[in-house]
């Protein structure tokens, strides 16, 4: 039985937005002032409001994550060979092409999906200069054997932790590890301001040097001291961070009453497994489930059948990075290489989660897994 007709779509996410009047002030001060960008006041009022909130130190705002990956590569002054994860969003590999930077991928844990820390030494060549780990969906990596591995031997680690906005682990923030994490504000995670993105980082000379590599590279009216990229974030989206912010706490709320809801209503759903629940502070960012061989249905069988109820799940991580055309003739990138990403990218399907998401779509969407539909 299909959704009725007059049902909306399902998507995997949908940014929650807070009442139009409440920006219009935030406009208006913009439109008074006329400052656009290039570090304004809202730019500077959020990287603060966001240092207390995530309780780390030094936060730099960027237009996009992608940007920030590219820039904080560049921060640290990486090249070589840099150990990666085949399982994430193209743009953490992308990064390192962008630098001229080998990625090399070592496999994924099975229960966590994160970068293995037992494969990372013996990826390790004289060429290598760093580690980009993902906290996929949002999970922490296992930071302090990651940590150990980089000590031993020299090596940066730099987080994509993309997924990760406002994630603890057993010890705090999981930002506050490695060199620098990546944040992304894009309109589909937890936290957003339309695009955008940022470098946490642990001193203020580091993140003085973020600031002149964002903005071209300049110091001052005549010093440039870096091939910089433009990678600020406007006043318009620092305005709007400031206003998400104010709503955030809610919206972790929902979202985590949304993962209560699939995990009571999926446990008796014979062949789907839930991804555990990490017992640290988590963002439910993602709801990711793994379509097991007793399961009736292929994972793609599962994906279509709700895309047939208008139901907009996603394949996120399919197809695994290694497998693009720009990866998949590098040694690293051998299917052999890779067993544990190639399963999840065949598996993992992820369920829509965001905080406006209602008990009764759970449901609904429970129902067409659990054959009822
Ligand atoms: N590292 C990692 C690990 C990442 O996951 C990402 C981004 C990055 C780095 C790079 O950060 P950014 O440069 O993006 O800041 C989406 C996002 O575009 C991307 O940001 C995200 N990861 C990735 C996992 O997902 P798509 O192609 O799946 O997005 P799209 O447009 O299909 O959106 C998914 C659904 O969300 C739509 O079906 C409907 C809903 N949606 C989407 C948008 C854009 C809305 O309701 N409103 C919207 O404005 O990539």
């Amino acid at each position: 039985m299909k959704r009725s007709p007059d049902a909306q779509p399902i998507y995997v996410t949908q940014p929650s937005l807070p009442p139009l009047e409440e920006f219009i002030p935030y406009l208006q001060q913009i439109w008074d002032s006329k400052r656009l960008t290039n570090g304004g006041p809202f730019h500077q009022q959020l990287e603060q409001a966001l240092c207390d909130y995530l309780g780390v130190q030094h936060i730099a705002l960027f237009a996009n994550g992608t940007l920030a990956l590219v820039t904080a590569l560049q921060t640290l002054r990486i090249t070589g060979e840099v150990i990666t994860t085949p399982y994430s969003f193209v743009a953490t590999a992308h990064s390192l092409l962008w630098n001229g930077i080998r990625p090399v991928f070592v496999d994924i844990d099975p229960l966590t999906l994160n970068m293995d820390p037992e494969r990372i030494e013996a990826a390790i060549t004289p060429q290598t200069t760093a580690i980009m780990p993902v906290h996929c969906y949002g999970h922490p990596c296992d930071v302090e054997r990651i940590e150990k591995i980089a000590d031993n031997y020299g090596l940066k680690v730099i987080y994509d932790a993309a997924h990760a906005f406002g994630v603890h682990c057993r010890d705090g923030s999981v930002l506050d590890h490695g060199d620098l994490s990546v944040l992304s504000f894009h309109a589909t995670k937890v936290f957003n301001t339309f695009e955008g993105g940022a470098i946490v980082c642990h001193d203020a000379k580091t993140k003085q040097r973020i600031d002149h590599l964002k903005n071209f590279g300049f110091v001052d009216e005549v010093t440039v001291v870096a091939p910089g990229i433009n990678g600020k974030m406007s006043e318009i989206m620092a305005a709007f961070g400031l206003l998400q912010l104010k709503g955030i706490d809610a919206v972790l709320q929902k979202r985590q009453a949304v993962d209560a809801r699939y995990r009571e209503a999926l446990a008796g759903v014979v062949g789907i497994d839930c991804l555990p629940a990490g017992d640290e502070q988590s963002n439910y960012a993602y709801f990711p489930v793994l379509v097991r061989p007793d399961y009736p249905l292929s994972r793609d069988d599962l994906y279509q059948k709700l895309q047939d109820h208008d139901i907009h799940a996603r394949r996120y991580f399919y197809p695994l990075i290694s497998d693009f055309p720009m990866y998949r003739g590098m040694p690293s990138a051998a299917p052999a290489n890779l067993p544990v990403a190639r399963a999840a990218a065949e598996q993992v399907i992820c369920l829509p989660i965001y905080p406006d998401l209602s008990a009764d779509q759970v449901d609904v969407i429970v129902a067409v897994i659990a054959g009822q539909r």
